[in-house]
């Protein structure tokens, strides 16, 4: 009967019961509904026949290189994605770690099947001059019920890149302020900023770390560092780049090395707050990650952060803290950097990806002191909040944040265990919650692992120079993660 149900929710095209498809788990509890297959199947070698015909197809258009294969979302469930040829992948990359709830989800398809939630969807508004009457209330009740400490006002915008680039504009109007006393603007600086000159476009900096990642619009890719390619040919400013700590694993082996290792990244933070000051090129806020993402999965202790947190108290700059990508539960706490207990908050959190809308939070003082300082034509959609409200209620409702710290010890369990049968590949595993990750010898052995794995039916993805990370959604259970390992024991064993 509940089957029944569920399958009463999807399209029409996808009503058809799937083979290997559970519907609901066996282990599932009353709310717990499980939307799933039973493990992945394959048909072909991945990308299949259909997918190299439509890559072909699509290369006509525009650069194809960088596609994987081709989806069929339409059945496609909770963990398991789904591609053109009929295979059936255990999806541990989520979209570049951007699934919240798996494919169809119950939950979402029962929203959109709501004709009050239509309007949304139909009649994308220019938020910033014409919202539609719920627009504070959709707010409350999504983005602002996981107001990170310390904040209370948030505006959205459509991806990570753009809520990066606004925030750091926020921080860069704010810095200003304060030095001109929060006295108007002058005519000078009217005139100088149109012509990209100070005083009006002052050569104030943003200081972010090498191996970061914050996105590729032309501000943001100024604190970007993690592959050149990202960067060629694209003029950029002169800000403070600061290493990251490179932590030696495991990590109790290491505590004197890592802890010099970080106490010299923070030295090196203040000598180049100081040393751009002098340069007057004023560093007016900080950007980190609380984990390197993209740059290959790169932790620092919270302790790193807290002290990072009063350096940039202590020289007057912002604390923005970038949770593209660990924001939304992976790493087991909501935002990542809650682990790190900061007594005195961050100035403002950007978010994207699993949030579904873009956006950033922010204190008082950031908030921007005239209309159409922080702005654009969509400023979000309020589709995306509606869908994040129930997202959260979801989360919330199915414990979630304990499901990842619960499937994520048994994954880091697991990879913990691989690397002490398959030392020769698999080295300094890593993670909070699944936000896990691990390092293998080469870049071409890590691209191997990853095709050699995706023909067994698991979607990996790598980071950095020569790392495999793991971004599966927030309805990664357990016994997923055991699937997994065992087929991750299957290609690691057979891996030449
Ligand atoms: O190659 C790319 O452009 C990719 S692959 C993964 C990302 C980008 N991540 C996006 C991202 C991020 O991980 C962090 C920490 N900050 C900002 C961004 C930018 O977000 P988008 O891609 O939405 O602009």
């Amino acid at each position: 009967m509940a089957a029944m149900l569920l399958a009463r929710q999807l399209p029409q095209h996808s009503r058809l019961i799937v083979p290997g498809c559970k519907y609901i788990s066996q282990a599932a509890t009353k709310t717990d509904v499980d939307f799933d297959f039973d493990g992945p199947s394959m048909k072909t070698a991945v990308p299949g026949p259909r997918s190299k015909e439509l890559t072909k197809q699509l290369s006509e258009i525009q650069n194809a290189d960088a596609v994987h294969f081709f989806c069929n979302y339409e059945e496609s469930r909770g963990n398991y994605l789904v591609d053109v040829d009929g295979n059936r992948m255990l999806d541990l990359y989520s979209q570049i770690s951007s699934i919240p709830l798996g494919y169809n989800h119950p939950a979402l398809l029962k929203l959109l099947q709501q004709p009050q939630n239509l309007s949304a969807f139909i009649n994308r508004p220019a938020l910033g001059i014409l919202p539609p009457e719920n627009f504070a209330a959709k707010l409350e009740e999504s983005l602002l019920a996981v107001v990170p400490k310390g904040m209370k006002q948030v505006i959205t915008m459509a991806c990570g890149s753009c809520s990066n680039e606004n925030a750091f504009k926020s921080i860069f109007m704010w810095y200003r302020n304060k030095e001109r006393g929060h006295s108007k603007a002058s005519k000078e600086e009217l005139a100088t900023c149109m012509i990209n000159q100070p005083p009006g476009s002052p050569d104030y900096s943003m200081l972010s770390f090498m191996g970061a990642f914050h996105g590729r619009t032309i501000g943001c890719l100024a604190t970007t560092h993690s592959k050149a390619i990202h960067k060629l040919d694209i003029p950029s400013f002169d800000w403070p780049i600061a290493p990251f700590p490179r932590l030696k694993y495991p990590l109790a082996d290491f505590v004197k090395e890592n802890q010099e290792e970080e106490a010299h990244c923070l030295e090196e933070v203040e000598d180049l707050i100081v040393k751009y000051r002098k340069k007057k090129k004023t560093v007016a806020g900080i950007v980190v990650e609380p984990i390197q993402s993209e740059g290959g999965d790169n932790h620092a202790s919270d302790d790193f952060f807290k002290k990072l947190r009063v350096i940039a108290r202590k020289h007057g700059c912002a604390f923005l803290v970038d949770e593209v990508q660990t924001g939304c539960g992976a790493t087991g706490k909501f935002w990542a950097h809650e682990y790190w207990g900061l007594t005195d908050p961050a100035d403002a959190v950007t978010f994207s990806k699993k949030m579904l809308t873009g956006g950033f939070f922010h204190k008082e003082e950031l908030r921007p002191d005239a209309p159409y300082r922080i702005f654009n034509t969509w400023h979000g959609d309020p589709s995306k909040t509606l869908m994040l409200s129930e997202v959260l209620n979801v989360i919330k409702r199915e414990d979630l944040l304990s499901n990842v710290m619960h499937s994520g010890k048994v994954l880091h369990d697991g990879l913990l265990d691989l690397q002490v049968r398959y030392p020769h590949i698999v080295s300094r595993v890593r993670g909070r919650g699944t936000f896990c990750a691990f390092d293998t010898p080469t870049d071409a052995i890590r691209n191997k692992l990853i095709a050699n794995a995706r023909n067994k039916g698991v979607v990996l993805g790598g980071s950095g120079e020569k790392s495999v990370r793991f971004r599966p959604t927030l309805v990664f259970r357990e016994h997923h993660a055991h699937l997994f390992l065992n087929i991750f024991d299957g290609v690691l064993a057979d891996f030449k």
